[in-house]
């Protein structure tokens, strides 16, 4: 009983947030690199606010990150000493290529990865690779305007390519899009896309998404053949809606919600657009330029496995004064009163994390891989220099607990748990360093001051035991 014998424990980062090192090895310039922290953060990685390459005043974290670009063989040393199966990182598309759009590959890119992948296994951990977690190559949103062009398809299946078939042997489980459902929450960030003035944004979004969901297909396609143990997953910011009241309008609401997000699973699992989006696009007068050919590869080339983020659950009304209220989220979302939230307002819950993997494995019947889960907080070192973070302790074992219900109670099939930013890193959604979820804490502020140093938190020796455990002692 519990977690299958084979289960992957391990953590998960993303390049942007980590790497730093932006100029090095002949690394391109990225989207990620021009978004500064601060108060206009928002309205740059929603596309409303255009940022193409510095601006004096504002301070880019993600050109440092947390120098793992430099330290990655000592901090996979420690995630070996956690006992991760796997490690969940992405690539750097402008590492590979570094304007994008060039035939050829950069070699040092290519080999960075490739000395991180053997690190990996000299652990016995297995990499679990996100080909595109926020990242573009600043030329392609310069030149072609991101995703937006269908341009974008032929740059990604080149980039796919290669790192199949460099990577062969040593990276089996691909995720092709990081949370592909936020390009239409966060463009910039999730697909290099800004607004011009006017124009139907949503058409733009949907367009976007929609060649992205075709490159997904492709890179499915192009996985299986470069090798037959290939596991491609798609990538979903999940989280069931509750609907704020049995009134039916919230009841539906909340539906629709949920359906927003889920029809880009439906594609990528299912391989059609469901008839609800087709309509609902209809309606809003969103044409989609969709070839036969299109159609016939999402069809053929569904995804091996289902992963998503999980952090907090979601509050769906028809009532909008109500969302008024809504607490730091890119989800606009109602407060709900059974539950606590973050500093930063995300509502902890734990039970929702059982509900959100019955939702995803009744509708898909595919195994589920929990890519992202982890608190949000600051850490506060005490007087010995000491990390006691009990309350990440708690969420943690909290949500493990839920999981493990939803596998041994109601047998769902899940492969495996990463735990997000397993070590301090740049957070996506403010830029800052003091929102902290690692097992590792680094020292770094918000300003980019601090010596880097890595040191263990009390959750570390705690996940240790989780795992040796395979989550039996929480
Ligand atoms: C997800 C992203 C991650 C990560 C996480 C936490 O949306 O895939 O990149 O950062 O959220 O969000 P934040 O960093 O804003 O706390």
């Amino acid at each position: 009983m519990g977690f299958r014998k084979d289960f992957l424990w391990g953590g998960a980062t993303a390049a942007n947030q980590c790497e730093g090192g932006y100029q090095e090895g002949g690394r391109g310039l990225a989207n990620v690199d021009v978004i500064p922290t601060g108060s206009e953060r928002r309205a740059i990685i929603t596309g409303k606010r255009k940022m193409t390459s510095f601006e004096e005043g504002y301070y880019y974290p993600a050109q440092e990150g947390i120098d793992m670009y430099h330290q990655f063989k000592s901090d996979i040393a420690l995630f070996g000493e956690m006992g991760f199966k796997t490690y969940r990182l992405s690539i750097a598309w402008s590492r590979i290529f570094p304007q994008g759009d060039e035939l050829e590959p950069n070699e040092a890119g290519l080999q960075f990865y490739e000395d991180l992948f053997k690190e990996c296994h000299k652990y016995g951990i297995e990499p679990l690779v996100t080909i595109t977690h926020f990242d573009c190559p600043m030329h392609l949103i310069i030149k072609y305007g991101g995703w937006r062009n269908r341009e974008m398809i032929v740059f990604y299946e080149r980039l796919c390519r290669v790192l199949f078939n460099r990577y062969k042997g040593l990276v089996k489980y691909w995720l092709t899009f990081n949370e592909i459902n936020m390009i239409l929450h966060a463009p910039f960030l999730g697909a290099g896309i800004y607004f011009e003035e006017g124009e139907n944004e949503e058409q733009v979004k949907y367009q976007a998404a929609h060649h992205e969901l075709v490159a997904s297909a492709l890179a499915t396609k192009i996985a299986h053949e470069v090798d037959p143990n290939n596991q491609v997953g798609c990538m979903l910011a999940a989280a069931s809606y509750y609907p704020y009241s049995c009134n039916p309008a919230d009841v539906w609401e909340g539906k629709n919600k949920d359906r927003g997000n889920y029809f880009f699973i439906d594609v990528q699992s299912r391989g059609a657009y469901p008839a609800y989006a087709l309509k609902r696009l209809e309606r809003e007068g969103i044409h989609l330029e969709m070839s036969e050919e299109d159609q016939a590869l999402l069809k053929q080339h569904t995804v091996d496995f289902i992963s998503f983020s999980y952090y907090a659950s979601r509050v769906a009304t028809a009532d909008e004064s109500l969302l008024a209220k809504t607490a730091g989220n890119l989800f606009p979302t109602v407060k709900n009163p059974y539950l606590e939230a973050s500093e930063w307002g995300w509502q902890i819950d734990p039970l929702g994390l059982r509900i959100t993997m019955n939702d995803l494995y009744d509708r898909y019947q595919k195994p589920l891989f929990i890519v992202e889960n982890g608190l949000g907080a600051v850490d506060t070192p005490n007087e010995q220099g000491e990390i006691i973070d009990d309350y990440r302790i708690d969420y943690l074992a909290a949500h493990i607990g839920a999981m493990r219900d939803a596998v041994e109670l109601d047998g769902v099939d899940l492969l495996g748990y990463t735990s997000w930013g397993c070590i301090d890193l740049v957070s996506a959604g403010t830029g800052e360093m003091k929102k902290r979820y690692g097992f590792i804490y680094v020292d770094r502020d918000n300003q980019g001051n601090g010596t880097l140093k890595r040191s263990k938190k009390k959750s570390f020796d705690w996940y240790k035991k989780v795992i040796a455990t395979n989550g039996e002692d929480l």
